[in-house]
């Protein structure tokens, strides 16, 4: 097995695009894959302030280094969300990655800066585990994008994630969600800032295996709270077919973007957003659905006190 491009011994083969690569030129490679999702998307226009939710695994961890290689000035945050020794870990992760390269991490605590922890919000409202954190996650990551003055919030979703959202998203025929599944969403007059995802043409295994020749460390433990994420389910699934037919993950979510979208695009829900009457934060409802996850909890969390 050689390298596409030296010829020398190689350490990785990339069966969708039919090459290996060795160490250099692989690294190379997911430089150009990304370089080129951010050209073609417009994700950045020069100037704009940059932050990456950073999870202190091996996305978000691959991601900030990949930008900062091509020269972008990205901050990261972090969002702690009280899962136990997972939180704690990812945190100690993210703290390692940006002081050995002097990047900016800012910091969201769930517990200490609102009072509750995601499995707390889960034992006491109605949601699942991951719906609540995917709820306090959104909120907490435009709230520091507002507050830092950023433009633009940087995710670390890959070509996985958005496979199997779409997958979801399909076998759900939610047009509204079709609609609005991209690689960009733009910013929203009411404060929400852009989001961008540079990395949907990277493979998980890819994004392991740059961190690892990267010398990157990160979590490698999954969040205990994933059982059951349906998410994860549907990655398995894909992964059967990628197996059989190399590159099919990959059609299935560019052919989408590129010619299945447009058809959805009267699916999209113009909703007006006006500010959350507790914390000012842009919402279709009077009050913000964080803001009565919060009002929930902590009233569960104090009543259980008192028994
Ligand atoms: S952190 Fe949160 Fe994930 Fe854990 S509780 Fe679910 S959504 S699985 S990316
Ligand atoms: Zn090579
Ligand atoms: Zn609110």
């Amino acid at each position: 097995m050689k390298c596409r491009v030296c010829r020398q011994r190689a350490a990785i083969q990339v069966r969708r695009h039919n090459a290996n690569f060795c160490p250099s030129h692989f690294i190379e490679h997911i430089h150009r894959q990304v370089e080129k999702t951010i050209h073609h998307y417009r994700m950045f226009q020069p100037g704009e302030r940059l932050v990456l939710g950073v999870s202190g695994g091996k996305d978000s961890l691959a991601l900030w280094d990949i930008l900062t290689e091509l020269g972008y000035d990205v901050d990261g945050v972090y969002l702690h969300l009280g899962i136990g020794d997972y939180s704690s870990d990812s945190l100690v992760f993210s703290r390692q990655f940006a002081e050995a390269r002097g990047l900016q991490l800012h910091i969201k605590d769930l517990p200490a800066d609102v009072g509750f922890s995601v499995p707390e919000a889960a034992a006491t409202s109605a949601r699942t585990p991951c719906s609540a954190c995917g709820l306090s996650k959104r909120y907490l990551l435009n709230q520091v994008a507002e507050e830092g003055g950023y433009d633009v919030l940087v995710m670390g979703h890959n070509l996985d994630d958005e496979a199997a959202t779409l997958f979801a998203n399909v076998l759900q025929w939610h047009p509204g969600y079709l609609a609005r599944q991209s690689p960009v969403l733009p910013a929203d007059e009411g404060g929400l800032a852009r989001k961008v995802k540079p990395l949907i043409r990277v493979a998980e295994r890819e994004t392991a295996a740059y961190s690892i020749l990267r010398g990157i460390e990160y979590e490698v433990e999954e969040c205990p709270m994933a059982a059951g994420n349906t998410i994860n389910r549907y990655k398995e699934w894909l992964n059967i077919l990628e197996e059989q037919s190399p590159g099919m993950k990959a059609n299935f979510l560019f052919g989408f973007l590129d010619r299945g979208q447009p058809a959805f695009a009267e699916f999209e829900e113009n909703v007006e957003l006006v500010a959350c009457s507790v914390c000012g934060q842009p919402t279709t409802a009077e009050v913000c659905a964080f803001c009565r996850l919060r009002q929930q909890t902590l009233v569960n969390i104090e009543s259980r006190a008192a028994v």
